[in-house]
């Protein structure tokens, strides 16, 4: 748990006594799990079951039963889609486990906590380590793309609203250069020139979603390499996971997103820049693995932009972790000093060799 950016550990004994609100006795061990930027997250052993429990981040997620409701919605019409298409609706789709008082969550007073299978024999990647992995999690995205294209999205709420907003968080990314401390400034300066040299970059897809020259799907908003489960034994993909921030949005910030994530030739904190480079082979493979699952489906005008859509992303995402190192590192986990600002730098890197692989006039 983190206050004023301390890192308290709840104790293993007070966990158990949350996991006990959703499962009868026999837990055997808690431990941390996973690479995760938001949420505390938590490999839990039982007796013969594997679980994960996680506590919530409330500072981002406002409204935690909307949260709730949107997974359950989405996790039980992804099973039916995952039956009619003859696959393992246990194995590919995440499982939300109730409290015993059959509720989506548990509120301790405090925190709030939900608890899932835990998908075994599973592994995530920081990095692809070949590039079928990369084609793969294409079509995994692809396919989560696909399958959402049925879904109602009336049913959804804006679990934070404007959460891929360009145009809102280069205000937001301002306000932070008026607050920030003269040293953080200071360090950060060069990387603020570049988000403000670039600040056009912001338009870029809000103008088609405001035009209308794009339309609103029902997206999963954070498809990073890591956000997909794959069978440790096969590398093969087994399901996608963290549908904390599904909601209506464009097919562009699911594409966007994963290149900036995973063709990359280094990962997202690499502090030697000379390490970290646009890999405009593995946008190819990416984007070849996507199309096959959503031709038919994603318009022309969606195509023409995928490239842009690369390059706004990863410009998004630096600008988020430069807001955030400017505002003290109050959004996302940090192990190590500065790590907001190298995670920055990398990706303000990647945007570099972006906008000269597409050779594109900003
Ligand atoms: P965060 O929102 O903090 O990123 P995630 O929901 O992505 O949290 O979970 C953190 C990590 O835990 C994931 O990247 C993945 O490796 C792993 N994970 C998530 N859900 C499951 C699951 N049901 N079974 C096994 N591992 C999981
Ligand atoms: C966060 O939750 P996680 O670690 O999968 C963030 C994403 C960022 C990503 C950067 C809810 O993803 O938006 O792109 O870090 N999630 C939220 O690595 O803000
Ligand atoms: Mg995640």
């Amino acid at each position: 748990m983190y206050i004023f950016n301390i890192i308290i550990e709840i104790t293993t004994e007070y966990l158990k006594t949350i996991v006990y609100q959703f499962v009868d006795n026999g837990i055997t061990k808690i431990e941390r799990y996973g690479n995760g930027h938001i949420n505390d997250t938590y490999k839990v052993s039982g007796l013969n079951r594997l679980y994960l429990l996680q506590r919530i981040n409330s500072n981002l997620f406002k409204d935690v039963p909307g949260l709730m409701n949107n997974i359950n919605h989405v996790t039980s019409y992804l099973r039916e889609s995952v039956i009619k298409e003859s696959g393992n609706p246990d194995k590919e789709v995440i499982t939300l486990i109730k409290t015993k008082e059959n509720k989506k969550f548990y509120f301790d007073g405090f925190s709030y906590f939900k608890l899932y299978l835990f998908i075994e024999n599973s592994i995530s990647f920081d990095l692809a380590p070949n590039n079928d992995v990369f084609f793969d999690s294409a079509k995994a995205f692809g396919k989560f793309n696909r399958l959402l294209n049925g879904f109602d999205a009336s049913l959804l709420i804006d679990v934070i609203p404007n959460f891929h907003n360009t145009v809102s968080m280069y205000e937001d990314f301002l306000k932070s250069t008026e607050n920030a401390t003269k040293n953080r400034l200071e360090k950060a300066s060069k990387e603020i020139e570049f988000a403000k040299n670039l600040n056009k970059i912001q338009y870029l897809i809000m103008n088609e979603l405001n035009n209308k020259t794009i339309p609103l799907r029902v997206t999963h908003d954070d498809t990073k390499l890591n956000n997909i489960l794959f069978d440790k034994d096969t590398f093969k993909p087994l399901a996608v996971v963290d549908l904390d921030t599904i909601m209506k949005g464009s097919l562009l910030f699911d594409f966007g997103d994963s290149i900036r994530f995973g063709a990359s030739t280094a990962v997202e904190d690499e502090e030697d820049l000379t390490k970290v480079h646009f890999s405009r082979e593995l946008y190819e493979i990416y984007k070849n693995g996507f199309l096959e699952e959503m031709e038919g489906i994603i318009t022309e005008r969606e195509k023409e932009l995928l490239p842009v859509s690369a390059i706004v992303l990863t410009y998004e995402c630096g600008l988020r972790f430069l807001t955030d190192y400017l505002n003290n590192d109050i959004y996302f986990k940090v192990h190590k000093q500065n790590h907001n600002l190298i995670r920055c730098s990398t990706q303000f890197k990647l945007v570099e060799e972006m906008i000269k692989s597409f050779n594109l006039d900003l």
